[in-house]
Parts: structure tokens; sequence; C-alpha cells
């Protein structure tokens, strides 16, 4: 049997007649212990005032724009439980409420109301119930514009607020916090021709600014002492050439990638999706950068750890002719571990690649060049290969990125073991 309840306006202090500017209940609603009932607001604050019982709201007594004092009813609630008798039917009069709530709830009949906007005229003009919205669309309330009486924030100006952020469109696709570069009339300053960016540069660049904005990157450089490489090339590549393999130095730097990556396993991790874990892949697929007549593509080596030095080197100029011709598959572009960027063949003496997300590092490479070089008291002219080595720094620490780039200068340095046949 249900029976009926009224709850009233609490003590409300030294403040009478305050205005109650919200009713956050309808009638026939079913509510909580704890639910906020109405807002009141004095010209100093606001205040939600809870309910202090469970039930179906049978009758509500205020409205907005009303003005009450304590003890003055707000609602009579239905609750579930023995009848009152008679006497509850129809609800006890203003005074009788605070014996009848606590007959269900053992605590004090009204509870102190709950202040919610702070004082202050630095403060948004809000309820309670607008700023519990705000807080949970996370919504800066001093930012949002109020289109309710004297500029107080309503439900809709929120929502609409968070729909004009939405909706904005951001300055660059998926970064919508970037601040913009200045526009700038090109043809006020001179003659101008409009080219539309290719099909590759389009995606290719959203990728890369995706990385830079995305990843803390760092770049350790160092230098690799290939003398003995590039004589140990030479003896080979007239071989290699006799079976159609053209046997750049790329290829000894994928082989000493792929050793070196195997004693680091955190440059063949990822993040997940969350950001919370690393992804330890046991396979190794090695991307290397392609300048092409469209823009860089970046081909996958499979399994690139199981390959020796002539595998390797054909794969690289397979894939670099077939990205210039543009007949890479896009199964071709996937799966990378770790990438090279090499930009030996034309020239530079270092330069800070992009990581290639969601891997955590890459290495570029620039121009070789023959230089004095003092060792064991004595100046010696020596081949020194420059290395530069984007890290994720999330992902990879600056001791552990150094050493990765010590042992692969070391591996550079002595070849023998880079053209032995890979088991
Ligand atoms: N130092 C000195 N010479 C080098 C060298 C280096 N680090 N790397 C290559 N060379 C030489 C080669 O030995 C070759 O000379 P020979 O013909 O006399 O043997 C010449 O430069 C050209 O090499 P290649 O380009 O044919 O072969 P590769 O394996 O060095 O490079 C590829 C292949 C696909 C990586 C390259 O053609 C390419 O596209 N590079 C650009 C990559 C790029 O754009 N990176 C930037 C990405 S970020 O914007």
């Amino acid at each position: 049997m249900a029976r009926r309840i009224t709850i009233n306006v609490p003590d409300l202090g030294d403040f009478k007649d305050v205005e109650v500017i919200d009713v956050l209940v309808a009638a026939g609603a079913e509510i909580a212990v704890e639910s906020p009932l109405i807002t009141l607001e004095t010209d100093k604050a606001t205040m939600d005032v809870p309910s202090t019982a469970a039930g179906r709201v049978a009758e509500l007594c205020v409205k907005k724009g009303d003005r009450v004092s304590k003890d003055d009813p707000i609602l009579v609630l239905e609750v579930a439980g023995a009848s009152a008798g008679p006497s509850a039917e129809p609800a006890p009069a203003a005074q009788a409420a605070p014996t009848a709530a606590a007959a269900v709830d053992s605590r004090p009949a009204v509870p102190a109301p709950t202040p919610a906007v702070e004082t202050g005229s630095s403060r948004s003009h809000a309820g309670p119930a607008v700023r519990q919205l705000a807080r949970e669309l996370g919504v800066d309330l001093t930012k949002v514009k109020g289109s309710g009486v004297k500029g107080r924030i309503t439900q809709d100006d929120v929502k609409a607020f968070v729909k004009r952020v939405l909706t904005a469109a951001p300055a660059t696709p998926g970064v919508a916090t970037l601040p913009r570069v200045p526009e700038v009339d090109f043809g006020a300053f001179g003659p101008i021709e409009v080219r539309p960016l290719g099909r590759i540069q389009k995606i290719s660049g959203a990728r890369i600014q995706a990385s830079w904005v995305n990843i803390p990157h760092v770049t350790q450089h160092d230098e690799a002492d290939i003398t003995e490489l590039e004589a140990l090339r030479a003896s080979l590549k007239e071989r290699a050439a006799s079976l159609g393999i053209k046997l750049t130095p790329l290829a000894f730097i994928a082989r000493a990638c792929v050793r070196v990556i195997a004693q680091f396993p955190n440059f063949n991790s990822s993040l997940d999706a969350s950001g919370q874990n690393l992804v330890f892949k046991q396979y190794l697929h090695l991307g290397f950068a392609a300048e092409t007549p469209n823009g860089l593509v970046v081909p996958v080596i499979r399994d690139a750890n199981r390959k020796d030095i002539y595998e390797l080197a054909r794969d690289l100029a397979e894939f670099a002719a077939r990205a210039r011709a543009g007949k890479l598959t896009v199964a071709e572009m996937q799966g990378g571990c770790f990438t090279i960027s090499s930009l030996g063949g034309i020239g530079g003496t270092a330069f800070t690649p992009i990581i290639n997300a969601p891997e955590v590092a890459i290495l570029g490479v620039s121009r070789s060049q023959t230089r004095p070089v003092w060792r064991d008291g004595q100046c010696r002219p020596r081949l020194l290969l420059p290395l530069s080595l984007s890290y994720d720094h999330r992902v990879i620490d600056g001791a552990e990125a150094v050493r990765f780039v010590v042992a692969l200068a070391e591996a550079l340095t002595h070849p023998d073991t880079l053209v032995e046949a890979v088991t």
C-alpha cells in the first residue's frame, strides 16, 4: 500500500522568500532519496533541495518563479509501505512533513540544501543540474553564454555549446585544437599557380602530421665507420650484379637494423590504442621510405629478419621500382615494424625523420663522407655514415636509444657477419 508524504522546504538559514529557479522533477516521476527536487536562488548562491524519501511524485506544490521559505511544501510523494491511515490521504499539512519523512528515512527530516554555485560575480550563472551536465560533458561553463534570465546558463545552452564545438571545422582533420597558420593571399604579392596535392601526398601528409603531433620525438645522431663495409660491398658487387642484384649500402643497413632490433625488442613494439600497453611483435617487417614521382611511399619487406643481404637487396630494388611505377598494393605498405629512410644516395649530413606511427622508431641515413678520424694515436681517412634515429620517447628512453644506435654503428663497422647466411 502506498502512502503520501509531503516534502517541505528545509531551513534556509537567514533566507526567506527565496526564488524557485528550477523545478527538477515532474508529477508522476519516480524519484530516489537525494534526488534534487528544486533549485533555489538567493542573490548570492543557488542550491538544490534534495528529496528525503523515495517514491512517485503525486503532486507538485511549487512552480518556477515561486518564492518559498522554510517549511513551505515542495511536493507530495507517494511512497511504498504501510498506509498511514486516512490522515495520509490527502497529504498532511506542511508542518507534518518532517515527521512523515522521518518515518520513511531515519536521517534528519530535511537535509541541508546543497550549495551548488560558489558566490562571487566572476562565477558562471548556472544551477546545479546544469553544472552537473557541464561536468559530465567536460564543458567549461565560463565559455558558455547563458540565454536564461539575467544571462543564466540553461541545459540547452550547454548542449548547444557542445554541438557547436563538435561541428566546428577543425584547423586540420583530426586535430581540433591546433592553432592555425595565418592565411595569406599569395596572389596579392605576385603571379601564382595553384596545383592540388596528389592523392599520395594527401594521405601521407595527414599521417605524417598525426605522427608529429601525437608522438614526442627525439632524434639521436651518430656515425658509423663503414670503411670496411664499403670495401666488402665493392668486393661482392660484381658477383651480386651477375645475379641481377644491386648491392647498395641500404641492404647492409637493413640487415644491421634487423640484427640490432632483435637485441632491443622495444624497437619492435607499438603502443596499443589505449596507450596503456606495449604490443611486442614476434615478426619483423621492415619498411623503407621510397621517393616516387607522386610522393613518398613506404613499402614493407615481410620477415626481413629471415632474409640475407642479397634477398634484402633484391626486395629493396624491386619494391623501389614498383613504388616508382605506382604498382605497390596497399598490403605491401602495411604491417611495418620499423622504417629506414635513406637519403644517402642524394646527400645531407643529418636530419630528423618522422616516425611512421604506430611504429616507435625510424632510422634516417644521410650521405657517407670520407673524413680524417683520430684513432690509436693516428689520423686516418675513414668513410663515415651519418645515422639519425628518431624514437618515441613514451616507449624508448634516451639511454636505450643511444645504445641502439651505438650497436647499429658497431654492426656496420664490422660487416663480416652481415653477409652471413641467415639460418
Ligand atoms: N652514402 C653514400 N652513397 C650512398 C648512400 C649513402 N648513405 N646510400 C646510397 N648511396 C649511393 C649508392 O651506393 C648508389 O651509388 P652507386 O650506384 O654508385 O652504387 C647511389 O647512392 C644510389 O643509390 P640508390 O638510390 O639506387 O639505392 P639506395 O638503396 O641507396 O636507395 C631508395 C633506395 C628507394 C631508398 C632511394 O632510391 C630513395 O627513394 N630514397 C629517398 C627516401 C626518402 O625520400 N626519404 C625521405 C623520407 S622523409 O621525407
